[in-house]
């Protein structure tokens, strides 16, 4: 395994675990931090025994506060676009499913880190917004897009535009949480949700996650026909024939990866 300076890997079983780990600076995301997760990632991606991967973020009180501020402020939009963007696009690259467990903060790029993420827990105490707006930009990793196609426009627009910090309840019950939990156990409610997915079938959950994500993606037409086109690839699996089999013959399935 490579040696990483800003994050933390570790496994469980079949799930990958990435820990955010800038504690003092509340885990912002430097450059080197967001090329590490990129680069960490796309280990576990290329490893068959890895299923699903959670992010998380080290210390009590944040996901990560943002891109650094600190490394940003006197960048160039060239320095921008050749040292920052290239890590969030190999990111959302990923095909295994990604978990984001958030405690604390979850503000700017930590905010879309976590909408990068395919599932999202979170603790009681979480907060999300997009405050980029306070300090004279606007969110560049997909923030506008994301919380516009999860919340809808007004409220998008109402985070976008005030910056204000949302308590994860709130987003919870407007579909941008899948799950609150109370405060300190979101790594292990992570880790369980990740279990499940790491017990599927991994050539199925991975065209399930190119399924669902095309749906924000392209028009209805496009992505039934990507939905319908990966069904039928199903059926060149071993583990669909195991699926199937295992549930004629009522005994649990063992999936291979292939
Ligand atoms: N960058 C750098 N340092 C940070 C950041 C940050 N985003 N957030 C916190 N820190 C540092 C603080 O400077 C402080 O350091 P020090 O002890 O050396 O002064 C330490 O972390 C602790 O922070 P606070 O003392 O401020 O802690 P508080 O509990 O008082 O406040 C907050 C917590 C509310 C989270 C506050 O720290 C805050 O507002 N942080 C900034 C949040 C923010 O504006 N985030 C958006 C950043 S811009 C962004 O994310 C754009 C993403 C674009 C991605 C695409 C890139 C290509």
């Amino acid at each position: 395994m490579t040696e990483y300076q800003y994050i933390l890997i570790e496994r469980d079983e079949r799930v990958g675990i990435v820990t955010l780990n800038r504690p003092k600076e509340l885990n912002a995301l430097n450059f080197q931090l967001v090329n590490e997760l990129a680069d960490a990632l796309e280990e576990f991606d290329r490893d068959e025994a890895i299923r699903c991967i959670v992010i998380t973020g080290s210390g009590e009180k944040a996901f990560a506060a943002g891109a650094d501020i600190k490394e940003m402020s006197d960048k160039s939009p060239i320095d921008m676009m050749l040292s920052a963007f290239d890590g969030w696009q190999r990111i959302k690259r990923v095909h295994t499913p990604l978990i984001a467990a958030v405690g604390g903060y979850a503000l700017g790029g930590g905010c879309e880190l976590a909408m990068l993420c395919d599932m999202i827990i979170a603790s009681e105490n979480a907060r999300f917004g997009q405050p980029e707006i306070l300090i004279g930009v606007i969110p560049g990793a997909g923030g506008t897009q994301r919380l516009a196609r999860t919340l809808g426009k007004y409220r998008a627009m109402e985070m976008v535009l005030t910056g204000a910090q949302v308590p994860a309840q709130e987003l919870a019950d407007l579909g941008l949480v899948n799950r609150i939990v109370p405060k300190g156990e979101h790594l292990k409610a992570a880790l369980e949700l990740a279990k499940k997915v790491a017990q599927q079938a991994p050539v199925a959950a991975r065209l399930a996650k190119e399924s669902v994500l095309s749906a924000f993606e392209t028009p209805l037409e496009d992505g039934l026909e990507i939905e319908r086109k990966n069904f039928f690839l199903l059926f060149a699996t071993e583990d669909m024939r195991e699926g199937m089999h295992a549930f004629i013959e009522k005994r649990q399935a063992e999936f291979k990866g292939r």
